[in-house]
């Protein structure tokens, strides 16, 4: 039996706020069950109220006292890299900076947001037009500036896989996969060491993932 307490986590079909939690769990052998919420079911758990802020991702947790449900994708990543080793638990410092990678990824969520929510095609391409020449060079320069400032390791923090380099490679891959209309793939190409730390991070997620599923 595992030492690990059950775990569901709750989000859409597709890799968003999700991503990075299934995969710090997967390559830390934390068994979960992966439930793909499609949107119609979304619509009616939310009307419900059964989702603790009316959105996903949410943890369920089952422990011996009883049954424990979480929101808020940056405090279900930590406890998922605790249970993984993907955050570091001993040192306070490197903590710190990996709660604040973390939380730049979250501003970076809110900051494109906004243009996915407008309905109106005209509106959203003025919208995405700041966000390409303008908002997300300069939230790319604060990225490249902390890449640089860890010494270029190809790890947000220190010289090794977290949580933090999880959170940021999925926000960074929807902001350059051509996904979203008028935001070109090369938003990002001016800052060298966000693209090379964008291709280490690929490379080292799916080698671990690959190990962690033999
Ligand atoms: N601060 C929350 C934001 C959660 C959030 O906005 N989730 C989106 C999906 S990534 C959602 O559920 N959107 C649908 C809605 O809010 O109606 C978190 O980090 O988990």
């Amino acid at each position: 039996m595992s030492d690990h307490p059950m775990l569901c986590l709750r989000y859409f079909p597709f890799p968003g706020r999700g991503a990075a939690i299934r995969e710090a769990l997967r390559i830390g052998r934390i068994p979960f069950e992966d439930v793909h919420v499609p949107p119609e079911r979304f619509r009616e758990q939310k009307a419900a109220g059964t989702l603790p802020f009316g959105s996903l991702p949410v943890l369920d947790v089952e422990v011996p006292a009883g049954h424990v449900s979480a929101a808020q994708s940056n405090a279900i990543l930590r406890y998922a890299g605790r249970l993984a080793g993907l955050y570091p638990v001993e040192d306070p410092v490197r903590a710190l900076k990996v709660d604040e990678a973390l939380d730049l990824g979250e501003d970076l969520y809110h900051i494109i947001g906004p243009s996915i929510g407008e309905q109106n095609a005209e509106r959203r391409m003025a919208m995405r037009k700041v966000l390409a020449e303008d908002t997300l060079p300069r939230w790319g320069d604060f990225l490249e500036r902390l890449l640089v400032a860890n010494g270029r390791t190809g790890f947000a923090v220190g010289d090794s896989l977290t949580v933090a380099d999880l959170k940021l490679y999925w926000i960074i891959d929807k902001l350059t996969n051509g996904s979203l209309d008028g935001i070109p793939t090369s938003v990002l190409d001016a800052f060298p060491t966000v693209l090379a730390w964008r291709e280490n991070i690929k490379a080292v997620r799916e080698a671990r993932l690959a190990a962690a599923s033999t």
